[in-house]
């Protein structure tokens, strides 16, 4: 009985990987495609802006090079739409999680059921506030604090031994996201170094061209004097530069603007004079991540945090640096 009960179950597993090898994607055993492969769940933010498009494209095109199977979930900027996705790809026992949080907080339910089901998760361009790091494998992306430093550091400089109040308005990024809230303090932290830099005005633009323009245009209308914008992102100010346009002054020269990220558009404005100084913040974070999802799955224990390595811009340096810009 016991004999012929095991020739049965032999015969089981036989069929089982014989449908696998048939390409089907429903692995019941949780450790792959069936054809070998990882399997990558994917949770994006959405498409707000030009280092989210570069950063999916990244992310996309480095899991084809690595044979990596990936299966991507827009989440529209909606944490409930990534917790969905999460949750969907617990199901499907993917091999590794792989997110970027919309916001820093609210997490720790979703991540403790990964957890529970023996799937490591890596967090992916924003980091979340969970206190149980044990919920998350790494965190793999830029330091945004010191970005917001650099940030007013420059601004710090150009005012030296100057007299004078300075009135800055500041562009924040979606509320509740470590790049805005980071953003925000580091720059804060380092202008206080200079007491006549003060920020008039601060709200969200939520990181995209259309929302940027339109609180500019408030900014605009309410403040008679502004001398300077800090916007946490290149979309973000250059729908600013827009709304300072139409209100006939001089981005670049009449207020000054500095922003972050670095991509192909915000590159060509600061070579054009319309910003100032732009700190970089990579999106090519997809060729580090498949390394990473590739070490987790083979057993290894990577570093609990992954820097990107980022430099800055002056309206000099992005002349010389456009043509060679990737995104
Ligand atoms: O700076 C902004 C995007 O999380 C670093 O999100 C990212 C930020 C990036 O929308 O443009």
């Amino acid at each position: 009985m016991l004999k012929r009960l095991s020739v049965a179950m032999v015969g089981v597993v036989l069929l089982g990987s014989a449908l696998a090898g048939c390409g089907s994607k429903d692995d019941s055993t949780g450790s792959g495609s069936g054809d070998g492969k990882i399997v990558l769940g994917f949770s994006q933010v959405g498409a707000e802006s030009g280092w989210r498009t570069a950063n999916t494209k990244s992310i996309q095109d480095s899991a084809k090079a690595a044979g990596i199977e990936l299966k991507f979930a827009d989440a529209q900027g909606k944490q409930e739409n990534q917790i969905t996705a999460i949750r969907s790809f617990i199901t499907q026992k993917v091999d590794v999680i792989a997110f970027s949080p919309v916001v820093t907080s609210g997490w720790d339910a979703v991540l403790k059921e990964a957890k529970d089901a023996g799937i490591p998760v890596i967090l992916t361009d924003r980091a979340v506030d969970s206190q149980d790091t044990s919920l998350y494998v790494t965190f793999l992306g830029s330091d945004f604090i010191e970005e917001g430093k650099k940030a007013g550091q420059w601004l710090v400089d150009q005012y030296k031994g100057k007299t004078g109040p300075v009135s800055i308005v500041e562009l924040q990024g979606t509320t509740g996201a470590a790049p805005a809230i980071d953003r925000q303090k580091g720059f804060a932290d380092t202008i206080a170094a200079d007491p006549n830099l003060k920020i008039v005005k601060s709200q969200t633009g939520d990181f995209t061209r259309a929302q940027g323009k339109t609180v500019m245009e408030t900014f605009l209308q309410s403040t008679p004097k502004i001398d300077v914008l800090y916007a946490h992102n290149d979309d973000m100010g250059l729908g600013a530069i827009e709304a300072i346009e139409a209100a006939g002054k001089k981005p670049g020269t009449d207020i000054k603007i500095i922003t972050v990220d670095a991509v192909k558009d915000g590159m060509t404005a600061l070579s054009e004079g319309k910003i100032n100084y732009i700190v970089e913040c990579s999106p090519l974070l997809g060729p580090q991540l498949m390394d990473v999802v590739k070490q987790v799955k083979s057993g290894g224990s990577p570093e609990k945090r992954i820097l990107t390595k980022e430099t800055t811009f002056t309206q000099e340096q992005a002349k010389t640096e456009l043509p060679n810009r990737q995104y």
